[in-house]
């Protein structure tokens, strides 16, 4: 009743009775946002085809960190800045069995961006490309991408660091099934070798892979330790427009 005694004030002097009681509820924010709700219903029992372009937010989750992984985390434990892409084709970022691009192979190694988004944008077969930031886990880090029915599926890279070409994330990701967009989906990270350095610990010097060999999990013993220990994290996909 206080928040409403100045709008009293300013329309009292023409308004009386029941009929200053309805004009203030008319003015009342509270009112006027049930109003546009009902409003909102009646829009959303009607049937529609799926939208064009659904925005959905990405969530990468990392839990990687002296928590999780007290008996293997590497000094100076970290993940590269993500990179995040909606796509059309299976394997347009990265396949396992698949031998790394040059980016993916830069990702993996030193953790850099540049060239692995460079390729993606590139690529007509890729969509929306977008970059994180560098995590000393735990944390998180989001993403607010736009997923075309073109471009339907989606997958995040990061490299774990330091490591010799190690990396994280999930790949192919459709959001578009036979219902419409998907709302939500949590996901664990998947943990891979990139094939392009052949250092078999998480802090050996670098040792160039000729030729690579393909992505695969992991083949050194450090890794597959600190896969067993632990998950590194997840991602959560949730539609938000
Ligand atoms: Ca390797
Ligand atoms: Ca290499």
């Amino acid at each position: 009743m206080l928040r409403r005694a100045p709008l009293i004030v300013g329309v009292g002097a023409l308004l009386v009775g029941a009929t200053a009681l309805a004009a203030i509820d008319r003015i009342d924010g509270a009112a006027v946002a049930s109003e546009r709700a009902v409003r909102g219903d009646r829009v959303v029992i009607e049937p529609e085809p799926p939208a064009m372009i659904a925005r959905y937010r990405v969530s990468f989750i990392v839990t990687w960190g002296s928590a999780t992984h007290p008996g293997t985390l590497p000094p100076g434990s970290h993940v590269s800045p993500a990179v995040v892409a909606a796509h059309a084709e299976p394997g347009d970022l990265f396949a396992v069995g698949a031998v790394a691009s040059v980016g993916v192979e830069s990702m993996a190694e030193v953790g850099a961006t540049s060239t692995l988004v460079a390729e993606l944008r590139a690529d007509p077969s890729v969509g929306t490309v977008t970059t994180g930031r560098r995590i000393d886990g735990p944390g998180i880090d989001e993403f607010d991408v736009d997923v075309t029915q073109q471009h339907g599926l989606v997958s995040l890279v990061s490299m774990l660091a330091p490591s010799p070409d190690w990396f994280v994330g999930v790949g192919d990701v459709q959001l578009l099934g036979v219902g419409g967009w998907v709302d939500r989906l949590e996901l664990p990270l998947g943990a891979y070798d990139a094939g392009t350095d052949s250092g078999s610990g998480f802090t050996s010097p670098n040792v160039d892979t000729r030729p690579a060999q393909p992505i695969g999990g992991p083949r050194d013993v450090p890794f597959a330790a600190a896969v067993a220990e632990g998950s590194f994290g997840r991602v959560v996909i949730e539609r938000i427009g």
